[in-house]
């Protein structure tokens, strides 16, 4: 037997070694190039690790600012920022300054689009907001707040009596006007109005003076089934049975605006009256329908976020097209606005 073909049990085990080395090499190489590719993956397909309820979102656009501490998801126009109030971060519209240059104006419109078309069905909406006029100047309190949708979100109309909104053209606002001009009906009315023109194609006559310096709550909902527009107002957080402005439009959202999405938010203005004009929270839903689920204060309790969860109910149920019902959260550990839609 030639010398190279002996085997000792020493040779065994070295040659034993040296296998193990080698798979285990293999093993290193091939377990490292297993994760170099899985890192690539992810890197090339980020919603691949996003949390699968992502790929169960219902076309719902919503927006849930309780405060104003970050504004990253707004288009801020003109002199609008986020300030500090007494309790929390306010959108302040514009401030009470007299103003330079024969007014300020502002605006903020949620930097997403909404869609005008859901499913195939005229979008609806429900949005909830508070607004708070406070520490008027000059020849008084002015000139108001107005809730509008526009095609551009960089939009914002003249000073003074265009409250902001006036000459802004496609668009619909709600408007929360308290100072009189002769196209007014008084100095304190709300208004619905379209196309960037103060005269309104409806008003009403809330039950106080919008600069009590208290917040106000208004709930506004869009059918777009029916085309018609309800405006709520309150001075406490309690949603009245019966709008306060009942408006059906001539048109559709689509027709109105001219595009198939639009954008969502607020004007203001002063001139030689002033106060600040703020905005204490916003709520927005759009659906394919306007379902009682949709509107704030309507919504049902949670069945399954428990006491202790960092999840806040904020909204549903919402019937999907296949009848399964949705279920949206806020995560209160990182403050608001980041929502996920869930099918329990
Ligand atoms: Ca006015
Ligand atoms: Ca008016």
């Amino acid at each position: 037997m030639p010398k190279h073909q002996i085997t000792t049990p020493a040779s065994l085990i070295y040659i034993a070694r040296q296998q193990t080395k080698r798979w285990i090499t293999i093993a290193s190489v091939t377990i490292t190039a297993g994760l170099l590719l899985l890192v690539l993956y992810l890197f090339l397909n980020p919603e691949s690790w996003v949390r699968t309820a992502s790929a169960q979102t219902q076309p719902i656009t919503t927006i849930h600012l309780e405060n104003f501490a970050d504004v990253s998801s707004l288009t801020l126009n003109g002199i609008a920022a986020p300030v500090e109030d007494d309790d929390k971060v306010v959108l302040r519209l514009v401030p009470s300054e007299e103003p330079s240059g024969g007014g300020y104006k502002g605006s903020a419109f949620a930097s997403n689009p909404v869609p005008l078309v859901i499913e195939g069905h005229p979008t609806s909406f429900s949005t909830h907001f508070q607004f708070r006029i406070s520490d008027p100047g000059g020849e008084g309190t002015a000139d108001g707040i107005v809730f509008a949708i526009a095609p551009d979100p960089e939009s914002l109309g003249g000073i003074g009596l265009d409250i902001g909104y006036g000459g802004i053209s496609p668009s619909l606002g709600v408007e929360f006007d308290d100072w009189y001009n002769v196209f007014d009906p008084n100095g304190n009315h709300v208004g619905i109005n379209l196309n960037g023109d103060m005269t309104s194609v409806a008003t009403a006559n809330p039950s106080d003076d919008f600069d009590n310096e208290l917040p106000w709550y208004a709930w506004i909902d869009f059918n777009g089934e029916t085309n018609q527009l309800n405006v709520y107002l309150s001075s406490n957080a309690a949603r009245p049975s019966s709008p306060l402005l009942s408006h059906t439009l001539s048109t559709t959202l689509v027709d109105l605006m001219g595009s198939d999405v639009a954008y969502v938010g607020f004007t203001s203005a002063t001139a030689a009256g002033w106060a600040n004009h703020d905005i204490r929270f916003w709520h927005f839903v759009a659906g394919p329908k306007l379902l009682d689920s949709m509107i704030w204060n309507a919504w049902p309790e949670c069945p399954f976020c428990g006491s202790t969860s960092s999840v806040g109910w904020v909204g549903g149920p919402i019937n999907t097209r296949n009848g399964n019902l949705s279920y949206q959260e806020l995560d209160l550990s990182i403050g608001q606005s980041h929502i996920n839609l869930l099918t329990p």
